[in-house]
């Protein structure tokens, strides 16, 4: 059997589906239990405390191009997409997740958002964890103080006490959920490819908003088993023609079915992410092994390589590892309209991959609307058609 592109499981969960059902679960977890729900953004925030408060960490909505227009009424219109659907949500009203969240914790990770989670302040609690962008000792150390600020205020809004002893045991946690995610888009590997890159991002955003912790884990785990079994049976061996590829650049999750879903229809694999939604952030454990386990977190979160760190070698690094592992043969980069950080840093990731890789590197400046999807079918079926293979 050859490998035909967008292949999905039968029972495979469309991020919108997953969506839905989070929130009915949320909503009954809230009836039945009281349960407490912080909401979030960003990769830099240390979820094992969340945990440990004996609350639920949920990705808020951020990639839905409706909810612009209501943004739009009080942000600048020349701000990133993501920035604009995320406050759009919550104002209008229509992010379930919102609704739910008891606090909203946002990070100084870019200036738009920054800004933005003060104006969301004033639509519910929101705490905003002060990041340094740069990975110097005093900033590890600076950071360490974030979290057990952050720490104190779970304890004060929920009136709970946090010991060190749950914080490690969330540690412990989510340093699974780490391991099974990564096995998972470890599959990615495998040649020929085994799975869409359609499904591996799918699974991988839906999981913010998963609640379960302990059923995630076991659906990554049993969707690995199956992708490998179905891997040895019917495509090892086997050639294949399609190019495959590496995703970098913002949260694609908003443009998913623009472009990750167009260049696979159009015959490439897209194998791995280096994104929030891909493998990077699973690659570091928090050190289990820490006595302050406050520290551990700190540096573990500290080397999260997204652009608004400065300087950010690492994330070249990783997509060098990334480049070879997974047998890459040419590189997409998705920039969000107004997000300078990504873009500014393009400059070094397409000389790393046309210079250092030789590689075919594509640059495409987006947002969530289907205005340009046209134009980008172009461009994305010109750039298959440099990838020799
Ligand atoms: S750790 S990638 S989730 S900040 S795309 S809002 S940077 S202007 S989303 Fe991100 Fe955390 Fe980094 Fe990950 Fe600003 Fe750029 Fe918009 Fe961005």
């Amino acid at each position: 059997m050859k490998h035909t592109g967008l292949k999905l499981p039968e029972n495979f969960e469309t991020y919108s589906e997953a969506r839905q059902k989070s929130f009915l679960r949320m909503k009954q977890l809230k009836e039945e239990s009281g349960a407490k729900i912080v909401g979030g953004f960003c990769s830099f925030i240390p979820k094992e405390i969340i945990y440990a408060s004996g609350a639920l960490p949920v990705g808020l909505c951020g990639s839905s191009e409706e909810t612009i227009p209501a943004a739009e009424a009080n942000l600048p219109r020349n701000l990133c997409p993501l920035i604009k659907s995320s406050y759009g949500g919550a104002v209008s009203d229509t992010c379930p997740f919102f609704y739910f969240s008891d606090l909203v914790v946002g990070e100084t990770t870019c200036d738009g958002k920054m800004k933005m989670f003060e104006l969301m302040n004033e639509l519910k609690d929101t705490y905003v964890m002060q990041l340094p962008h740069s990975r110097s000792e005093e900033s590890i150390a600076y950071f360490r103080q974030e979290i057990l600020k952050f720490k104190a205020k779970l304890e004060d809004k929920f009136g709970v006490t946090i010991t060190d002893e749950m914080v490690r045991e969330a540690i412990r946690k989510c340093n699974e959920e780490r391991r099974a995610l990564r096995a998972f888009l470890e599959t990615g590997m495998l040649q020929p490819a085994p799975v869409s890159g359609y499904e591996l991002g799918t699974k991988v955003d839906a999981g913010s908003f998963s609640l379960d912790l302990d059923s995630r884990i076991e659906s990554l785990k049993e969707r690995t088993a199956a992708i490998v079994e179905d891997w040895e049976a019917n495509y090892k061996g086997k050639p294949s023609d399609r190019p495959r590829l590496l995703v970098t650049g913002c949260p694609n999750t908003g443009a998913r079915e623009k472009i990750i879903r167009a260049v696979e229809e159009m015959g490439a694999d897209i194998v791995v992410y280096d994104n929030c939604g891909g493998i990077r952030n699973t690659l570091d454990l928090v050190d289990e092994t820490n006595p302050d386990p406050y520290r551990a977190l700190a540096e573990k979160y500290m080397k999260t390589n997204c652009s608004v760190m400065s300087p950010n070698e690492g994330r070249i690094e990783y997509m060098d590892w990334m480049i070879d592992n997974f047998h890459v043969d040419g590189v997409i980069e998705i920039i969000l309209q107004s997000c300078h950080t990504y873009d500014v840093e393009a400059y070094y990731i397409k000389n790393f991959v046309i210079r250092k890789k030789c590689l075919p590197y594509l640059n495409i400046e987006t947002d969530f609307s289907m205005s340009d999807k046209g134009q980008i079918n172009t461009r994305l079926q010109a750039f298959l058609e440099t990838i020799d293979r």
